[in-house]
């Protein structure tokens, strides 16, 4: 089996009982979350399920997997993917900015020290993420500690991978991210301005990501969209209307998706579809069902980073590949 990434009902004592597991993202939130023995692996998202195909997210590989904590860090890598966690209180006492430039600090120095310098994929669960108000959004926050904490790591914008950043449930900071020992290709959307180009009005830093990263893996292609919402250049469009913003992202994700020119595969496999009101679950849900009948579909409860914004969609494109690094 290549590396892949699938949602699963089945529970994650037994999925982690596999040594091919790389990571179990539960989405739930901590009270939610059933208590285990402590594993790397193991992440509580603090996103509750609102409906669809996963109560979890499994990543696998082919080849063993080691783990283990570094600090409070959990790792795991098969010797070419690796999954790196941290989890920190960002309860409102605490300086959001300070909290999250210490988070992305001690991933991006793990990644450096286990030899995994390319991140290829990143998520962040930010508790409250509209809170505050001006540059002192807690979302502006974020983005000002993580741009800090990848500046000190010398990524500098072309290397910014893939990610999503989205409100959770709690007090807990969660992010994880997918590395890797070589480079991914980081894409761009034509229809919208780069995020980290983004102008001055949405805040003192810009948020460092790409809209999308394709990634070669020795036995799959893979392509994770970002986290993509109803922006078009940098402005959100069609606000208080749900299905017009569903039509926006959509059009958004096809654009990027030929814009990638990944081949064979032109739709996403597996989505998580980040809902900001749980009353437009149905509405989502169709338009999502008509527009990727096939693939299978997280609903998530989430805030999205713009108050203004209803939902945000992101996904993966996976392909095994043949030992001749040939498309089966
Ligand atoms: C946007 O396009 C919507 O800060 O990592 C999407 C994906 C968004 C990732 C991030 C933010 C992030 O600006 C928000």
């Amino acid at each position: 089996m290549a590396l892949c990434m699938q949602h699963s009902s089945v529970p994650t004592e037994r999925l982690l009982e596999s040594e091919c597991v790389l990571a179990v993202l539960e989405f739930a939130t901590a009270e939610q979350a059933v208590s285990l023995a402590p594993d790397p692996r193991r992440i509580v998202t603090g996103l509750p399920v609102l409906a669809g195909d996963g109560l979890r997210e499994v990543w696998r590989t082919s080849r063993p997997v080691r783990s283990g904590w570094d600090g409070a860090v959990h790792w795991a890598h098969d010797g070419e993917a690796l999954f790196a966690a941290t989890i920190a209180d960002a309860s409102p006492a605490r300086d959001l900015e300070a909290v999250t430039h210490q988070v992305w600090r001690r991933l991006l120095q793990l990644c450096r020290k286990m030899g995994f310098r390319h991140v290829v994929r990143a998520w962040n669960h930010v508790p409250r993420i509209n809170g505050g108000e001006g540059d002192r959004e807690r979302y502006r926050l974020f983005c000002a500690g993580r741009y800090r904490a990848l500046t000190d790591h010398g990524y500098v914008s072309r290397r910014y991978s893939a990610a999503s950043a989205v409100g959770n449930v709690g007090d807990a900071l969660v992010v994880y991210l997918l590395a890797s020992r070589v480079p991914g290709r980081h894409v761009e959307n034509p229809r919208q301005v780069s995020a980290y180009a983004y102008p001055r009005q949405y805040g003192p830093r810009p948020p460092s990501f790409a809209r999308a990263t394709a990634k070669a893996w020795r036995d799959a292609l893979h392509l994770y969209v970002s986290g993509t919402a109803s922006i078009v250049g940098h402005q959100s469009a069609a606000r208080g209307d749900v299905a017009g913003q569903l039509s926006v992202t959509f059009a958004n994700i096809g654009r990027l998706l030929s814009a990638a020119e990944v081949p064979g595969n032109e739709r996403l496999d597996v989505l998580r579809v980040y809902v900001r009101d749980p009353a437009d679950i149905e509405t989502t849900m169709a338009v999502v069902g008509e527009y990727t009948p096939s693939a299978s579909v997280a609903y998530l409860r989430a805030d999205i980073c713009r108050s203004e914004l209803a939902l945000e969609i992101e996904g993966v494109m996976q392909q095994k590949l043949s030992g001749s690094g040939r498309v089966e």
